[in-house]
């Protein structure tokens, strides 16, 4: 399944001191997970302890209860003294990645990441990290950091167990989205070892009002083009708003892809995912974005952004819906809105 050697890891670690550990902007489970169970091997194999620092506000309720209810602590990106630690270890991300920060001054030791990216397409990237682990066929980070558990023989306890359950869980959607084998042991094994209360009070958190106010927008911007729901939307509340109107609507009946877009802290922010066995999200969203952005992604889903710093939102939303029709064939086509009673959807 991978070519990188997990003795590496060890290798790849410092003797004493402190480490610091990262992931993407507006951490998901996934990411959140897999610091959890990275913290918890540094600390009880290795006898290194580590800080995390979390970069962008986490909102998705589900992830703010996952936050909560496990305890995870971070430092705010600022607040790193390069002075107090040996090294930086990334997961489920890379460096290269547009969104992804680690803070600088310090060596990266190590990546641990299931997406592609640059690196896969042959670009020109660093990838000089003493251990580098990527590998695309994992349904989930976290599964990477239970198979590293694993490897160096420590048994997740509860917390790091649940945390690394969720990881596993919302990135493979309950093993149906992209899992492996690999993916299948861990959440199975995982689940026997969680905090069940825990998983099911993240599963259904709380939702505020805007929450709703935000899907009923997305309702009214969704273009359903039969095969592609292209619902790019101006200024949203989050990032992670979507991600989540590109999953919610991909439950609509029948196979499609679904496209979602909105404007957050500067960035264009876009989520693509497909319910089409064998799609490849990736490619998909590479050709829509183009130069003008980046994405990361793996089996049918992924994720992407284009910067607002030098273009404005509407050319950019345009530029967004002339790709996404050209690449699915549509652009002679009449969009219908989700509801039978109104001729056509979309809000620009
Ligand atoms: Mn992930």
């Amino acid at each position: 399944m991978t070519s990188t050697p997990l003795s590496q890891f060890a290798e790849a670690l410092p003797t004493s001191g402190r480490l610091v550990l990262c992931t993407h902007r507006h951490p998901d489970p996934d990411g959140l997970g897999a610091i959890v169970g990275l913290e918890y091997l540094l600390q009880q194999k290795f006898g290194l302890e580590s800080r995390l620092v979390l970069e962008g506000r986490i909102r998705r309720a589900e992830n703010v209860a996952m936050r909560k209810l496990l305890k995870i602590q971070a430092l705010p990106k600022g607040g790193v003294d390069p002075a107090d630690y040996q090294g930086i270890l990334v997961v489920d991300s890379q460096p290269c990645f547009s969104h992804t920060h680690p803070p600088g001054a310090l060596p990266i030791l190590g990546v641990i990441d299931h997406h592609d990216g640059p690196k896969t397409e042959g670009e020109e990237v660093d990838v000089s990290y003493p251990f580098h682990w990527v590998d695309s066929s994992y349904g989930a980070t976290s599964t990477m950091i239970y198979d590293l558990l694993r490897f160096y023989e420590v048994v997740p306890d509860k917390r790091t167990a649940t945390a690394l359950f969720c990881g596993v869980r919302y990135d493979t959607n309950n093993l149906l989205r992209g899992a492996t084998p690999a993916d299948e042991t861990a959440f199975l094994e995982l689940e026997r070892l969680a905090d069940r209360q825990i998983i099911g009070a993240i599963d259904k958190p709380p939702l505020k009002r805007r929450y709703f106010q935000q899907m009923r927008e997305a309702m009214d911007c969704c273009e359903d083009y039969g095969r592609l729901l292209l619902t790019l939307m101006g200024e949203v509340q989050s990032p992670e708003a979507v991600a989540e109107v590109a999953d919610w609507f991909l439950r609509l009946e029948g196979e499609q892809w679904s496209l979602a877009g909105g404007a957050c802290d500067g960035r264009y922010q876009l989520s693509l995912r497909c319910d089409l066995a064998d799609a490849d999200a990736y490619p998909a969203l590479r050709f829509i974005i183009g130069k003008e952005g980046s994405c990361g992604g793996h089996g049918r889903m992924a994720g992407g952004q284009i910067s607002l710093a030098d273009r404005q939102l509407d050319e950019v939303v345009h530029l967004v819906h002339q790709r996404a029709l050209e690449l699915f064939g549509l652009q002679e086509e009449e969009p219908k809105s989700l509801f039978p009673q109104e001729s056509s959807g979309g809000c620009r």
